[in-house]
Formats: C-alpha cells, sequence, structure tokens
C-alpha cells in the first residue's frame, strides 16, 4: 500500500458516505422522492472493487448501488441531480436512485431487480470476449440474489463459455429482513461455484485494502486466461434496508458490533499507524469529501426538473 492508492481507497470511501447521508438527510426532508437503498458500512466493496477495474470494464449496480457508481467513477454532480430527479442528472432525471447509469465510465446501470446484474454482465463480456478487448465486466449483486435463478443460469454460461466475468457478492447476510441463515442451507456462497468449475474465494469486504488486492488479482487473471471469478466479499448494511426500516430483525447489539468494523475508521487506523497517511492527511480527506458531496448538493437542488414535453425523448420502444 502506498499513500497514493492509500487516499485515493479512502476518499472514495468517504465520498460514499457522505453522499449516502446526504441522500437519507433529503429524503427524510421529503426532497428526494422514490425509495432508495442506502449502503452505509459498505463502502470498502464498492471502492475496494471499482478502483480494481479499469476506465473501460464494465460494472453492473445492484439497487443499493450508489456506491459502485461513484467508486466506478462517475460525477458525483450529475449522479446526485439524478436522484433529486433534476434534468441535468446522468439519465436526465428520469432514472433515480435505482437506475444510475453513465456508460462513459463503465457504469452500465444499477437495476431495481434482484439478479440481472449477473446476466446483463455476462453478455457485455461476451462482446469484450468476441472483440478481441482486454476488458472485464463485473456484476455485484447481494447475498439475496444468489438464491435466484439467474445466479446459477449466469454462472453456468460464464463458465462453460469462459467468459471474463467478475461476480462480486456484497454478503451483508440479509435479505431485506431475512438472515441468510433462514433462506440457504449452506451459507458458504463461495461452494456455489463448485457446481459450475468456478474459482471462487470469500473475503473480509469491509477491508479496503485486500478487496482492491483480491479484486486486482482476479482481473489480471481473467485477462490473462479468460474465465469467470466469484469473489463473496463479506460485509455489512449499517443502514436499514430501505428508505423505511424499524429494524426489528436485528438487534442494537449486531448492528453496534458491526460499526465497530467501520470500513474507513478501520482502514484510516490502519494507515496512519502504518505510517502511511498522517490524521492531519485523513482529516483533510474528509474536508474534501464534505465538501465535493456539498457542491453537489447544490448543483443538484439548483437544476431544473425535466419538462413533461421531454418525457418520450428518452423513449426507445414503443
Ligand atoms: C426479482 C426481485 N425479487 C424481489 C425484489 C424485492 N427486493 C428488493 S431488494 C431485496 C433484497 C435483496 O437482498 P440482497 O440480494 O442480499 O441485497 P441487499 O439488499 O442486501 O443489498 C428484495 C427481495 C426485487 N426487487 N426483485
Ligand atoms: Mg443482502
Amino acid at each position: 500500500m502506498n499513500k497514493e492508492l492509500a487516499s485515493r481507497l479512502l476518499l472514495k470511501m468517504m465520498l460514499i458516505r457522505r453522499f449516502e447521508e446526504n441522500v437519507q438527510y433529503y429524503f427524510t426532508l421529503g426532497m428526494i422522492h422514490g425509495t432508495c437503498h442506502l449502503c452505509i458500512g459498505e463502502e470498502a466493496t464498492a471502492a475496494g472493487t471499482c478502483l480494481a477495474l479499469e476506465k473501460d470494464d464494465d460494472m453492473f449496480a445492484t439497487h443499493r448501488g450508489h456506491g459502485a457508481a461513484i467508486a466506478k467513477g462517475i460525477d458525483i454532480r450529475r449522479m446526485m441531480a439524478e436522484i433529486f430527479g433534476r434534468s441535468t442528472g446522468v439519465c436526465k432525471g428520469l432514472g433515480g436512485s435505482m437506475h444510475i447509469a453513465d456508460k462513459d465510465v463503465g457504469v452500465l446501470g444499477a437495476n431495481g431487480i434482484v439478479g440481472p446484474s449477473m446476466a446483463l454482465a455476462c453478455g457485455a463480456a461476451m462482446a469484450h470476449k468476441m472483440r478481441g478487448e482486454k476488458r472485464v465486466a463485473a456484476a455485484f449483486f447481494g447475498d439475496g440474489a444468489t438464491n435466484e435463478g439467474i445466479f446459477h443460469e449466469s454462472m453456468n454460461l460464464a463458465s462453460i463459455w469462459k467468459l471474463p466475468v467478475l461476480f462480486i457478492c456484497t454478503n451483508n447476510t440479509y435479505g431485506m429482513s431475512t438472515h441468510i441463515s433462514k433462506v440457504m442451507a449452506d451459507t458458504e456462497i463461495e461452494h456455489r461455484a463448485i457446481p459450475f468449475k468456478m474459482k471462487a474465494c470469500t473475503i473480509d469486504g469491509n477491508d479496503a485494502e485486500l478487496v482492491y488486492e483480491t479484486v486486482r488479482a482476479a482481473r489480471a487473471e481473467i485477462l490473462e486466461d479468460p474465465q469467470p471469478i466469484l469473489i463473496v466479499e463479506n460485509t455489512y448494511r449499517i443502514s436499514g434496508h430501505s428508505k423505511s426500516d424499524g429494524n426489528l430483525y436485528r438487534t442494537k447489539e449486531e448492528i453496534s458490533a458491526w460499526k465497530e468494523k467501520d470500513p474507513i475508521r478501520t482502514f484510516a487506523g490502519r494507515m496512519e499507524a502504518q505510517g502511511i497517511l498522517t490524521k492531519a492527511e485523513t482529516d483533510a480527506l474528509w474536508a474534501e469529501a464534505d465538501e465535493k458531496i456539498r457542491a453537489a448538493v447544490d448543483f443538484a437542488t439548483q437544476s431544473p426538473y425535466p419538462k413533461v414535453e421531454d418525457l418520450y425523448d428518452s423513449v426507445y420502444a414503443e
């Protein structure tokens, strides 16, 4: 780990944290509509994974995809505007929280449906392979999504066709209010790669450095020898499932214990202990994140709403 990479990882995680806190705040004020799923607590999975990808790589996110989009390099101001439903948003304000996309930076879309990221990534990877391009496609999905048929179909297809896909499971052990142990006979998600003869590993998804190194190595391996790889990143969702969540399915003690493993605080602390970053430098990164998110909120709230007459400009099928 060097200073430059440590700063990039930390700043991305801080931007994601502040982005999510602001979205939550403005949602509560009624200034953001629809629903949204925050990824507070899971920042290392997004930052570690997406910083290990290149700009040309494709990334498909989930309904909880703000962090991945930010980490992949989307313009934060235009993403905030999208969530506020403004015409300056990345999808002209017509998509909202669960339809964030910007193909110029390889963000090929979040998805309100649980599961499609895996199949869409197979399609993108097949295109890269057929064109002989040195690019990979990464699909984020949750532990709950691995119970969908599309997970097994995509893994099988990717394996038999040797597609350059990174299957990234953000295992926060809950699908809405249901704990993984209530819906999976074998809770080691990594084992689900065995019947498809795919390489797989499980890592601490709250360790940004480990996530980065694991994904970076897997990406290099895939480019050398086209094949899919499954990486299970164990983490925890500190936020509620979506806009309303009484947390009746988990204890305060469980949440507190995971707050102790906060991916930002632990990484910053380790970098300071190892002398890679000083406390003043990590504080400066927080200040930079605060400033950038404040500017994004200003940009979003000062932008106009889309015009009704422009609605059909973005409809591609009749
Ligand atoms: C096909 C489908 N089934 C059900 C839902 C409702 N739903 C939205 S999020 C969610 C839980 C998904 O859990 P997981 O995949 O673990 O992701 P997490 O929310 O934990 O990030 C469900 C069931 C949906 N959006 N799509
Ligand atoms: Mg989950």
